[in-house]
């Protein structure tokens, strides 16, 4: 804003005890006098109070987000890990098991401290103050980024302090100094500040609070998971023997591990379900209504299989897939104990968090490995992935049948029922559609030499199994890959192809063949509203 903005009447300028400080004619003098507006202790509680916005607004990004990214416990944990081993022993000694406490309280008065400085600096020569705010929340951010297993996600909520301090910064500053924003008396202006200043105080703290509260959620959730020891399977999957996988760079593993499984849903939190309060039921059109708890199901034989699951969402050539070998019970014989009624043709599962999926009943009874999930390459369900209890069917795309978090299970009509996704324009039902992908040349790679290149990737149609795959170099003839065993039809299969490679820019398509001969389409669907078709291709410059 310029002087020009200025309201017509001069008004007085006082400090905190209320003197007159100054006396405006003029718009010179006026500009003079907002170079010292206010007392400086009421500059530092702006910092202060913005600050803690800022720190609330992080503590809740990490409770929803990614709980290692808390601000606080990165910056702690930093001290934690680098102040020398004798400093911590005279901490335990003075404080005992309270050392992190008083650890974390010291964190926050000194950043308490250092926002009332930067409030103070900012009433004389605004914006430094600001900065030295972002600077303070730069150490959040590299805290959060060099920590042990640290994602570029783990820097969101010190990144999200730094823009909520700064803007409620701003903002208060703006009520502080009075000549360019209002017209009323300066003790109006003062309460106005105090009370804005107050509420935004309150609204900081409960945020951290709130924010805390989440994360601890998950640490409870996480340490109960923890414990649980899986049950030895009644059917144990295939032993994994070399023939499944190639030994080429750069290839996805047959297996995905659990961190590096793909993730989607709709959940803002991720659900903290305690398996001692879990359980499924099975209503709708059945004779029987079943309720299972989670020690039931752990206590039925359990079958382990190796599932390949994907997104309806993955473009050709995407990501959005993984295999993994899960443990869980048939969803076959607990729809036999409920006996579904004559004309039922499909069971909607519905999560602890409301989202629902509409899968065919004959998908769940036909004998394929359709099960109730409480283990993933060994392990509990990871909470992202389902915990405690998920739904996993070979053959369809997730949407309508992996059903994460699931408590229940209605068998009922697609006549009836829809699900989540299908009352957002997808299809109400979902069969996977035959693809394949070019893992290695990665697109763009640079570095590919003339002479034999290994061509290599993936190709998947669960539930009907993959009999070829074959490449072809700039619209050429489609030369036969070599295929690695199959695990089972409801696995996706690795192939490569060594490519007689020859200097310049070429560009390589793959396409799978089923089990049952059929050719995969080459031509182009969009993923909505079933799922996406079309041949990967992969431009690569060899040297
Ligand atoms: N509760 C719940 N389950 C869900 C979803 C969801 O949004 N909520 N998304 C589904 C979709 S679209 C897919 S592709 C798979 C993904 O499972 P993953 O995150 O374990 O890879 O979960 C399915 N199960
Ligand atoms: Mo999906």
């Amino acid at each position: 804003m310029s002087d020009t903005d200025e309201p017509a009447t001069p008004h007085r300028i006082e400090d905190a005890a209320g003197e007159p400080v100054a006396d405006h004619g003029s718009p010179a003098d006026q500009y003079q006098a907002d170079e010292h507006p206010r007392h400086w202790w009421t500059w530092a509680l702006a910092g202060v109070v913005s600050v803690l916005a800022g720190l609330g607004a992080a503590e809740l990004t990490a409770g929803l987000l990614a709980p290692a990214s808390s601000p606080l416990l990165v910056v702690g944990s930093l001290v934690i890990d680098s102040v020398p081993g004798w400093v911590k022993d005279i901490a335990i000694s003075l404080f005992g098991t309270a050392d992190k406490i008083v650890l974390l309280v010291g964190l926050g008065v000194l950043v308490a401290l250092l926002a009332a400085v930067a409030g103070v600096v900012d009433r004389r020569w605004p914006p430094f103050g600001r900065s030295l705010v972002a600077v303070i929340g730069l150490v959040g951010v590299s805290a959060a980024v060099t920590r042990a297993h640290a994602g570029p996600l783990d820097s969101v909520s010190s990144l999200v302090a730094i823009a909520v301090s700064i803007l409620v910064f701003s903002w208060l500053s703006r009520t502080l100094r009075p000549g360019r924003t209002s017209t009323s008396p300066e003790s109006a202006d003062r309460r106005r500040f105090l009370a804005i200043a107050g509420v935004t105080a309150g609204l900081g703290a409960l945020a951290v609070l709130g924010g805390r509260a989440l994360t601890i959620g998950r640490q409870t959730t996480e340490a109960v998971r923890s414990v649980i020891r899986l049950p030895k399977p009644a059917v144990a999957a295939p032993a994994l023997v070399g023939g499944t996988s190639f030994q080429v760079a750069g290839l996805t593993p047959i297996v995905t591990p659990n961190a590096d499984f793909y993730r989607i849903d709709t959940a803002l939190q991720v659900p903290n379900i305690d398996p001692k309060n879990w359980s499924l039921k099975i209503t709708g059109m059945v004779d029987n209504e079943v309720e299972l708890s989670f020690a039931e199901l752990m206590a039925l034989p359990l079958e382990e299989s190796y599932t390949t699951l994907t997104c309806v969402s993955n473009y050709v050539g995407g990501d959005l897939i993984g295999n993994a070998k899960w443990l869980g019970y048939p969803i076959r014989e607990l729809l036999t104990r409920a006996g579904p009624e004559p004309g039922a043709d499909m069971v909607l599962s519905t999560s602890i968090d409301g989202f629902t999926a509409s899968s065919p009943l004959t998908a769940l009874t036909d004998g394929r490995n359709a099960i109730l999930a409480v283990g993933m390459n060994d392990e509990p369900l990871p909470l992202e992935h389902g915990f405690p209890v998920r739904m996993v069917v070979p053959g369809l795309y997730g949407y309508v049948s992996a059903t994460k978090w699931v408590v229940s299970m209605e068998v009922t009509t697609f006549a009836k029922q829809t699900a989540y996704w299908t009352d957002r324009g997808w299809s109400e039902r979902g069969p996977v559609k035959l693809s394949s992908r070019i893992d290695v040349p990665a697109v763009g790679a640079g570095g590919v030499k003339a002479g034999t290149v290994a061509v290599a990737g993936v190709a998947w149609e669960q539930h009907v199994g993959i009999s070829a795959v074959q490449v072809r170099v700039d619209g050429g003839q489609w030369n036969d890959a070599e295929l690695a065993d199959a695990i089972s039809e409801d696995t996706w299969r690795q192939w490569v192809w060594r490519w007689p490679a020859t200097n310049g820019r070429h560009r390589l398509t793959v396409r799978a063949i089923d089990a049952n001969g059929v050719v995969q389409t080459s031509a182009i669907a969009d993923v909505v509203p079933d799922g996406a078709t079309g041949l990967h291709s992969v431009d690569v410059q060899v040297a």
